[in-house]
C-alpha cells in the first residue's frame, strides 16, 4: 500500500514535518502564503513569464513537456520569489536534510529557481529524481538536494499536480513504482510541497482548460554544482542589494574553501561587497 503525501500545517514543520518527510520522502504544508503576495509574484513575474515561450515540440524522451512554460532567474526580479527562498520554513528542512552533508565548513545553497506554468494538453513529465544530476552516486544517494514546490494557483489531479512515489527516495536504482504508486500532490493555493532529492516524482499532465502555475526552489549542498547558475542568473550588481544571507545562499560568498573571488583572508563579508572595496581603491 502507497504511504500517501502526509499534509501538515506551517507551525508543525519542527515537530512532525521533518519525520514525515524523512518517511515519506514528501510533505505538503498548508496555508503558507496568502492571496495577496500570490498576486505580487505573478505580477513581478509577468515580464519573465511574458518572455518565456511556450514550449511547442513534444516527444516523450523530452524532459520537459510541450504546453509548458518555464521561467527562470526568479531571485533577480521578484522580492516575493526571494522571500520564498529564505523563507524560515525551508531553512528548517535544509538544516536538518542538507546542513549535515555539507560538512562544518559548508553551508546549502540555492539549486534552482522556476516558475512552471502546464498548460492544457500538456503530458506527464518522466518520473525522475532531482539527485540524477549527481549519478556518480548510486541510487539511494545521500541527501544532496531539498525541492519545494510552491502552488500558485490550486493544484489538482487533472490541471498537472506533482506526481509523486512516497517512499522511493529509499528504493534501489532497479524498483519501479506500480502505477497506484504514483500520487497527485493535490494541494490548494498556498501550500508548498517539499520532496527529497531521492524522491521519484515529475510534473503531472493537465487535463483542463486552465494553466497550473507553481514555483519551484530547489537546494543543493554547497560542494556541487548548482543546476541553475546563480551567478549568472542574478549578476553582481542586483545581488549586491540583497542581504548578506541571500548573498550566501546564491552563493556569491566563499563557502568553505569553494567559490571564492577576492580572498581577503576573511570569509565573513560577502565577495560582492569586497568586490565594491577593491574596485573603489583602484
Ligand atoms: O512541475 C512540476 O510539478 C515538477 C517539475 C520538476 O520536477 C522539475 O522540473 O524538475
Ligand atoms: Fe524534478
Amino acid at each position: 500500500m502507497s504511504l500517501g503525501i502526509p499534509q501538515i500545517e506551517i507551525s508543525e514543520i519542527a515537530d512532525r514535518g521533518l519525520d514525515l518527510l524523512e518517511d515519506a520522502g514528501c510533505l505538503v504544508v498548508n496555508s503558507v502564503t496568502n492571496n495577496e503576495e500570490r498576486t505580487a509574484l505573478r505580477e513581478q513575474l509577468s515580464g519573465v513569464m511574458a518572455n518565456t515561450p511556450v514550449k511547442t515540440s513534444d516527444d516523450t524522451g523530452q524532459f520537459y513537456p510541450g504546453h509548458t512554460k518555464r521561467g527562470t532567474s526568479l531571485v533577480a526580479h521578484s522580492d516575493i520569489a526571494r522571500n520564498f527562498v529564505m523563507h524560515p520554513m525551508a531553512t528548517t528542512v535544509c538544516d536538518h536534510f542538507l546542513q549535515p552533508n555539507c560538512g562544518p565548513n559548508c553551508r546549502y545553497q540555492l539549486h534552482v529557481s522556476a516558475a512552471i506554468e502546464i498548460g492544457p494538453g500538456a503530458r506527464k513529465q518522466v518520473l525522475h529524481r532531482e539527485e540524477d544530476a549527481f549519478d556518480y552516486f548510486p541510487v539511494p544517494r545521500p541527501n544532496m538536494i531539498v525541492a519545494t514546490m510552491w502552488a500558485i494557483s490550486d493544484f489538482t489531479a487533472d490541471n498537472g499536480a506533482t506526481l509523486l512515489v512516497p517512499g522511493s527516495h529509499k528504493w534501489s536504482a532497479e524498483r519501479r513504482p506500480e502505477p497506484c504508486e504514483v500520487l497527485s500532490a493535490e494541494m490548494p493555493a498556498g501550500s508548498v510541497l517539499f520532496w527529497l532529492g531521492g524522491t521519484l516524482h515529475g510534473g503531472g499532465a493537465n487535463l483542463t482548460e486552465d494553466w497550473r502555475y507553481g514555483v519551484i526552489l530547489t537546494y543543493s549542498l554547497g560542494w556541487l554544482r548548482q543546476e541553475e547558475n546563480q551567478s549568472l542568473a542574478t549578476p553582481p550588481d542586483i545581488a549586491r542589494q540583497f542581504s548578506s544571507e541571500l548573498q550566501d545562499m546564491l552563493g556569491n560568498t566563499a563557502n568553505g574553501a569553494l567559490g571564492f573571488h577576492f580572498y581577503r583572508g576573511s570569509d565573513s563579508e560577502s565577495d560582492l561587497s569586497m568586490d565594491e572595496a577593491a574596485t573603489a581603491q583602484t
